[in-house]
This record gives C-alpha cells, sequence and structure tokens, in this order.
C-alpha cells in the first residue's frame, strides 16, 4: 500500500509544475491524486520508508477533539508541529528575536502569554466540536449562539441511527472564519461511509505538503476512523485520501531522494486497548502500534 505514496511522490517530483508558493519555499505540485488503504485487520497507512512519529500526530488529533485551538496543550507534551505558526507572528509583531524553544518554553509556563500568543485562531478543532452559530433576534439582527455546533457528537449520532446517509461529514472549511484562522484547513472534509457494517472515511485535501504533512494526515484519517468504527460497532473499512494541489516542496529534495530510494518493509497495526465512553475521551495510552519497524527518520523543514 505504501507505494501508492512513494509513486505520487515520484510522480509530483518528476512531472510537477514548479512555481513560487505562499511561504516563498518553492514547490512543485500536481493537482487532484487519490489513495486507497484497506483499514481491516488493524491495518493502518503508517510509512515504514520512514519514522513517523505517530504519537505525535495522535497527540494532535486528540488535541482537534477537544476543540482547542491554542498550541499550549501541544507544547506541554512536548509537540512542536504548530510552533511555527505563532512563533512567527511574536518575532514579527514584537521584533524579539526568541529561539523556539524559548518560546514554546514561555508558552507552557505562562498562560497569560499564551493566551496572548498561541492561539492559532478558530481552526480545526474549533470547527468540528464548536462550530459558530447565528440566531436571528427579534430585531431582525443576529446573535451568536452560546454553543456551537459539534460536528463529532453529530457524526457519531448519525453513524448510529441513519448508518446508510450520504451526509456523514465533518467540515473545516468555514468560510465566514477562514481570515481570522492563522491557517485555513488543509484536511478539510472528512465523509464517511457505511456498507455492510464497515466504515470508511474520505479525506479530502485541498493542499497538500507530501513529506512533512501527508504522513501524519492518513494516520489522522486512519486513526479518526478506527475510533469511530468502535465507537459504532462498526468495522473498519478504507480509508481514500483525495488532494487538491498535492505539492512537495523544493527544500524537501534529499528528503525525497533518501526516501524513494527506500522500499516498504513489514505492515504496522494499530490497536486500541479499551473502549472509551465516548469519541471525546481517548487518551494517548490507548492507543499501540505492533510490527513497525521503521527505517530511519528523514527531517526536513517545514514551510511556514
Ligand atoms: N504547513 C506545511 N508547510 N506543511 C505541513 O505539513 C503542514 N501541516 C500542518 C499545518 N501546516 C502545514 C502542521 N502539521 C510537521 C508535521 C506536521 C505539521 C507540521 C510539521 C513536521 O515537521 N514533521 C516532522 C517532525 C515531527 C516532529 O518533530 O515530531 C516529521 O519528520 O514528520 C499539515 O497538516
Amino acid at each position: 500500500y505504501e507505494w501508492q505514496y512513494l509513486d505520487l511522490m515520484r510522480r509530483i517530483w518528476e512531472t510537477g509544475d514548479q512555481r513560487v508558493d505562499r511561504t516563498g519555499v518553492g514547490t512543485r505540485s500536481v493537482f487532484g491524486a487519490e489513495l486507497r488503504f484497506d483499514l481491516s485487520e488493524g491495518q493502518v497507512p503508517l510509512l515504514t520508508t520512514k519514522r513517523v512519529y505517530w504519537k505525535t500526530a495522535t497527540r494532535e488529533f486528540l488535541w482537534f477533539l477537544t476543540g482547542n485551538t491554542n498550541i499550549r496543550p501541544l507544547c506541554a507534551q512536548g509537540v512542536e508541529i504548530w510552533t511555527d505558526w505563532p512563533l512567527a507572528r511574536f518575532r514579527r509583531e514584537t521584533g524579539e528575536a526568541i529561539s523556539r524553544e524559548d518560546f514554546s518554553a514561555r508558552i507552557v509556563a505562562d498562560a497569560d502569554f499564551a493566551e496572548q500568543w498561541g492561539d492559532l485562531g478558530p481552526v480545526y478543532g474549533k470547527q468540528w466540536v464548536d462550530w459558530p452559530v447565528f440566531e436571528p433576534q427579534p430585531d431582525g439582527s443576529f446573535r451568536k449562539a452560546e454553543r456551537g455546533i459539534n460536528q463529532v457528537a453529530q457524526l457519531v449520532e448519525s453513524l448510529r441511527s441513519n448508518p446508510g446517509s450520504r451526509r456523514h461529514i465533518v467540515e473545516g472549511w468555514n468560510v465566514a472564519e477562514l481570515d481570522a484562522m492563522a491557517l485555513p484547513p488543509c484536511h478539510k472534509t472528512y465523509q464517511f461511509h457505511v456498507a455492510d457494517g464497515r466504515l470508511s472515511c474520505l479525506l479530502y485535501q485541498r493542499s497538500c505538503d507530501v513529506a512533512l504533512g501527508l504522513p501524519f494526515n492518513l494516520w489522522g484519517g486512519a486513526l479518526f476512523t478506527r475510533m469511530l468504527a468502535q465507537q459504532c460497532d462498526l468495522e473498519p473499512g478504507e480509508l481514500v485520501w483525495m488532494g487538491g494541489d498535492v505539492h512537495l516542496y523544493l527544500n524537501h529534495a534529499d528528503l525525497v531522494a533518501a526516501q524513494l530510494d527506500r522500499a516498504p518493509e513489514g505492515s504496522p497495526r494499530l490497536t486500541i486497548a479499551r473502549r472509551p465512553e465516548s469519541i471525546f475521551d481517548y487518551r494517548i495510552e490507548d492507543f499501540a502500534v505492533t510490527d513497525y519497524a521503521p527505517q530511519g527518520a528523514l527531517s526536513a523543514p517545514v514551510a511556514v
């Protein structure tokens, strides 16, 4: 299954069109791609051609489900994959030349500082569990309701009560709030499908950093599907991934060359140790990966 990933990587590197992107780093990209992964019998699309930090990706995913949009709980767990965006804003607005380590430490140590500088705006978590609702008032104006829509809770409910529905969707692309987000959502739409007691997921990603982001996003899609299947008494089916602008950053050339030189080895499995009360009660200790002996880590800089 992992060959699909490597083939996509090779195709982008060899045939993608090159341009200077938003970040100024430059990319090669193709438009429109599809990958499919079997999730039955514990299989997960966890790459073996480099070490993928699946616990980091899991912590990020559980953070989405809390609805929190501040990097503080991530930094407190040693997860720094979102730190660069608040850090860039801090440096830009204060002119202070703080290191990433010191910035992250300050976010963890100082709640007020974190509140002021650690928030990413209404990104994934907020839209997933608290999509804002506006209620019409007698005078014709609109007022923001105290509680928004919990799409994830509704999804669990709809999978249980109406599995055959074609509306099992979690959407991150809140058009009205895009400007307030540090980054508009990349993995913007998750659609679920039940057939023969099997739960499948279609993950649509508008923009995809194939070297750094995609391994995390595939893991996230598989994890979400497994948690939902467990909560709804379904068997895991398939993960279908679709990308819009699917790209490789030009400064990832060394990673690409090294990874395309490797061949997949083994098939990792994901097990979930217990069945929590709800989709919101999973903890990092609940997840275990077996048969995972990845080839060496390949590091590359993230474009901000
Ligand atoms: N922006 C860009 N340019 N790429 C992305 O992958 C990306 N994301 C999120 C938002 N904007 C993005 C952030 N997610 C890593 C992984 C995921 C990220 C950001 C960075 C990363 O650096 N991974 C390294 C190190 C992991 C670690 O230190 O734990 C890796 O080797 O996997 C895609 O959603």
